[in-house]
């Protein structure tokens, strides 16, 4: 017995308080573990971090040590409380953002005393042992000598690494992408993602601090000099007037598949047909970067880009915008709604969808489905597109719907029962496995049209379907290569950054496919156009894409460029007649517009510029 009282408390209170956050973890939250190895992350990220902080005690003197162990067991097992309290309500996690924003708090403080079960009592059995502890005199509390100090902040260094290796191994780029905050809690722990938090705030809420209007003069210039002036009016302006906008995202979607064949056999044979009867873009450009699926949201739905280091869903969802849905909701009192099978806090969409402006959001909780029904992400984007079409009997129109598929996702796994094609056959199990997936979300939209169709809502509506961003890394180059029998130079692996880009419009009148260079930053000034709708002073960097005259570039997340006669790649300009490298100079004036057009960007985002904008008149104003 003696022996076991000679153990510190600072390590007993560790692991009481680790094990506990575990358990809550495990059997409190609902997170999805799936596999041994998730599970051994849970369990090692509650004890590192636990381990962590209290091993700070070997720093103090017995009696502020003590001190110390008594508050730092008291502030962990508030803030894990706090936020099951909060998941219970919201299926998330606290955030320093949504704690300042009245509208959460406020809905959580009125039904507080609800979200609070009695069995939560037992979360504080851990603090009561240590009271106990300590009342009994139980466990060591010294002064320690400066060598033990030094093997105690490398054991807790220890610990966290391998959190940290272990998350990386789970999840590369955790940090940089961010992801779901369930990801984050599951891999580094509840109170690691606190502080990433803190951090991320911080730093956001500090360049925004220093911000004023003045920088938006500038912009506003730029972007009547280069974008604004160069449109001209054309026949589509007023065309979707009235009419829904359907828009689906089909995920991982590049534009290779479009109209190719494998073993004989079509990949995408519904969207090959509905081409025929569409506008179909066939340079068109993803331009996301880190925050892939919901890059591309923000970059349709602002006309702004995506940010060059992080998720701008993740990092800037309190920044004021002039969105899609806001502007379409103000002229014409359209609606809009979003649709995605799977967590609402999935990228943050949960909080972003209401800064941006969407009405409702449909994530997994709306949709209905057994294990049985899931391929890959979650539910199959069938069984998805038919709950779906149930859940718009509801919405109102005029809408502006977006419908984001999810069976098409890396690594683009499949039960063979459910593949409509055999896969490809090549060194890459990607890349063959890629075009059944993509088989089968054409499928899955095919259904969906026809069920719109059969509801009547196909009629009037404007439908787009769109692929988000590459879904073949350039990892694959060499199966991709010897699929497309060609050598993926980085000017080739440039042209894969296009993804299909399909307008519909209800009549046989406007079809064709269309060359033009474009890309996602397009879209906004496209709808609103078709709309009717004008909309002079806005601040986007893309033209409308049925304007003859747009501006000569696009500009990728990466530093890439394409233009009409050139490409910027890998240091290198190339020429797209013949693919070769050409002199650099040739490249300098999409280069330069281009970065300089991503700066103007990033300085309205990181800045939170367009509180300082007054839309209507195009003048800046105080906040
Ligand atoms: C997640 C889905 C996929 O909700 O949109 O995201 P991705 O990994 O493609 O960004
Ligand atoms: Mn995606």
């Amino acid at each position: 017995m003696n022996r076991i009282k000679q153990i510190p408390l600072f390590i007993v209170a560790a692991i009481l308080v680790g094990t506990k956050t575990y358990i809550v973890y495990r059997f409190y939250f609902d997170l999805s573990i799936e596999t041994a190895f998730q599970e051994i992350i849970l369990f090692i990220n509650a004890l590192a971090i636990s381990m962590f902080i209290f091993f700070i005690a070997v720093w103090f003197r017995p009696k502020r040590q003590k001190r110390f162990i008594i508050i730092t067991a008291i502030v962990m097992s508030f803030v894990i409380i706090a936020n099951l309290m909060y998941y219970r309500n919201f299926t998330d996690f606290v955030t320093l953002p949504t704690l300042f924003q009245f509208n959460n708090a406020g809905d959580l403080g009125s039904s507080a005393v609800s979200l609070f079960y009695i069995s939560d009592l037992l979360l504080l059995l851990d603090l009561a042992l240590i009271f106990m502890f300590i009342k009994l005199d139980w466990f060591t509390i010294k002064e320690y000598s400066g060598m033990f100090r030094k093997r105690i902040v490398a054991v807790s260094l220890s610990a966290i690494m391998i959190n940290m290796a272990l998350a990386e191994i789970e999840r590369p780029m955790l940090f940089q992408r961010g992801f779901d905050r369930e990801y984050l809690v599951k891999n580094v722990g509840l109170f690691t993602f606190h502080a990433y938090d803190a951090v991320i705030t911080a730093s956001t809420q500090s360049k925004r601090l220093f911000a004023d209007g003045s920088g938006m003069d500038e912009i506003d210039e730029y972007v009547n000099d280069h974008v604004r002036e160069i449109e001209e009016p054309i026949d589509l302006t007023g065309i979707a007037e009235d009419k829904n906008i359907i828009y689906i995202a089909f995920e991982s979607a590049q534009s290779f598949i479009i109209d190719e064949e494998l073993n004989g056999e079509e990949i995408t044979p519904f969207l090959n047909d509905f081409i025929d009867d569409s506008y179909y873009f066939e340079n068109f450009y993803h331009q996301t970067g880190v925050g892939k699926t919901s890059d591309h949201e923000f970059v349709i739905d602002n006309g702004l880009y995506s940010l060059p280091n992080s998720a701008v869903f993740f990092t800037h969802a309190q920044n004021e915008y002039n969105s899609l849905p806001k502007i379409i909701e103000e002229e014409k009192g359209y609606k809009s709604y979003a649709f995605h099978a799977n967590n609402g806090s999935f990228w943050n969409r949960n909080v972003m969808y209401e800064t941006l402006g969407y009405d409702e959001f449909y994530d997994v909780e709306s949709y209905d489905f057994e294990p049985e029904d899931e391929i890959g992400w979650g539910l199959n984007d069938k069984k998805y597109f038919e709950q779906s079409i149930d859940l718009m009997k509801d919405i109102d129109e005029p809408y502006f719907a977006k419908f984001i598929t999810l069976t098409h996702h890396f690594p683009f796994e499949i039960p063979p029962e459910e593949a409509s094609i055999e896969p490809h056959d090549s060194d890459s199990v990607t890349l063959n496995q890629y075009f059944q997936t993509a088989r089968y979300t054409d499928e899955a939209i095919e259904q969906f049209i026809n069920q719109l169709k059969d509801e009547g809502m196909y009629e009037d509506s404007i439908i787009i379907i769109s692929g988000d961003h590459y879904g073949i890394s350039s990892y694959h180059n060499e199966a991709m290569g010897e699929f497309l029998g060609k050598d993926i130079t980085p000017y080739e692996e440039a042209q894969l950054q296009r993804v299909p880009f399909i307008v519909h419009i209800p009549d046989r009148d406007h079809t064709g496919t269309l060359s033009r260079l474009s890309g996602q930053i397009d879209f906004k000034p496209t709808i609103l156009n078709m709309l009717g709708i004008e909309n002079e002073k806005d601040i986007v960097f893309g033209n409308d894409l049925f304007s003859q005259n747009r501006k000569p570039f696009i500009a990728l997340r990466d530093g890439r460029v394409v233009g009409e006669d050139y490409l910027y790649a890998s240091g290198n300009c190339y020429e797209h007649e013949t693919g070769e490298v050409v002199e650099g100079s040739y490249c300098d004036d999409i280069r330069e517009q281009a970065e300089q057009e991503l700066n103007y960007s990033d300085e309205i985002i990181y800045g939170d510029l367009f509180r300082f904008y007054d839309f209507e008149e195009g003048e800046i104003v105080e906040e």
